[in-house]
């Protein structure tokens, strides 16, 4: 299930030092891509992970599960336009990624129900552990549409928010809504569960909403909004 949302590949750099690069999901199912500026075949993410840590200007890839791996730079990642696509999953150096963006802080939370001790604060702590009994997770009732919201401490363009699941039970956030301001900015459907993974947004304001689509608990064990 890892596999899905991080890649840990290992290299060796010119001088001859090991480096590890990570490649993490950016958007799922996307139907545009950055500019390629190569194309190979590849049967797995994790082929086309390979390509791209060999090739220092690679910043990231598409992976049509066709077979097929478009590898793309910086420049072409950070260009609004991107090319119209088949539904493919886009991957980039999150190492690189990382030195590039700007988390931004949650002042506050609120969410539509309280199971427990499991506070909406629980889920903006700093921790990100995964597992409920540690405390540090939200979790509510079991009511449909059940939502989580962060308040922004101004502001922002969120290009993207990181979600730390509940490792047991992780199967009930499949499907949701991220929401900005009260506007959707991204309709995530997934097949799979996932234990961490980035879900773009790309949109403008000071408050993050998710909303359960699966119909009933909604749980929370981290959430962090970064923009570029
Ligand atoms: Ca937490």
């Amino acid at each position: 299930m890892m596999l899905q949302v991080l890649l840990l590949i290992c290299g060796v750099a010119a001088s001859g030092a090991q480096v590890f690069w990570f490649f993490s999901p950016v958007r799922f199912h996307s139907v545009s891509t950055p500019a390629t500026m190569e194309s190979v075949p590849g049967n797995a993410v994790l082929q086309c992970s390979q390509h791209c840590a060999s090739r220092p200007t690679c910043f990231g890839f598409s992976w049509l599960q066709l077979g097929l791996c478009r590898l793309f730079n910086w420049s072409a990642f950070i260009n609004d336009t991107w090319n119209s696509s088949d539904a493919c999953d886009v991957y980039t150096r999150s190492e690189q990624f990382k030195q590039l963006q700007k988390r931004l802080k949650f002042v506050g939370c609120k969410q539509s129900s309280t199971h427990s001790s499991h506070i909406c604060d629980n889920a903006i702590d700093g921790n990100r552990k995964q597992n409920l009994s540690f405390g540090s997770c939200t979790h509510t009732t079991g009511n449909p549409f059940e939502w989580w919201e962060g308040q922004l401490n101004a502001p922002s363009f969120v290009s993207y928010v990181t979600i730390y699941n509940r490792q047991d039970y992780a199967e009930r956030l499949n499907k949701f809504s991220l929401q900005m301001d009260g506007v959707e900015c991204n309709r995530v459907s997934l097949t799979l569960p996932f234990s961490v993974a980035n879900f773009s947004c790309n949109a403008f304001g000071s408050r993050v909403r998710v909303t359960n689509l699966f119909g009933q608990y909604l749980s929370i064990c981290e959430i962090e909004a970064y923009t570029l």
